[in-house]
């Protein structure tokens, strides 16, 4: 496992550069959750909506490229996907705390 440092440095260089993406819904009480947790941080992101009745969380796109659960939501950053809304809490903890300098630039 690699320490903490690198994956620090690892998410300084990519923090808000690629440009977030939630990948949800609005009938979704997990995607609202995550949504919550970004505009309370300050973070700007993109929202694609997911068709949860038409089952587009379901297709074999969805379940090979965002979440092998066919769930949402999806909170994207690059080539990084995560989708469990405390982790990506977290994560967006990280990067707020990146972005205002509350972990300095080295
Ligand atoms: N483990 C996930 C569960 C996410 C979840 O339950 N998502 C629901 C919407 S709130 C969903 O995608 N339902 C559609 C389905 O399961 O097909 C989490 O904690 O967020």
């Amino acid at each position: 496992m690699a320490p903490i440092g690198v994956y620090i440095k690892d998410l300084r260089e990519r923090a808000g550069m690629a440009g977030f993406k939630v990948y949800g819904s609005t009938t979704s009480t997990n995607t609202l959750r995550v949504v919550d947790c970004l505009f309370v941080k300050g973070l700007d992101f993109e929202f694609v909506p997911i068709d949860l009745g038409a089952g587009e969380q379901k297709t074999e796109q969805f379940l090979n490229n965002m979440n092998p659960f066919g769930q949402v939501p999806v909170f994207e950053d690059g080539d990084l996907k995560l989708f469990e809304p405390r982790g990506i809490s977290k994560y967006g903890r990280i990067i707020q705390a990146i972005l205002t300098n509350k972990i300095a630039k080295s």
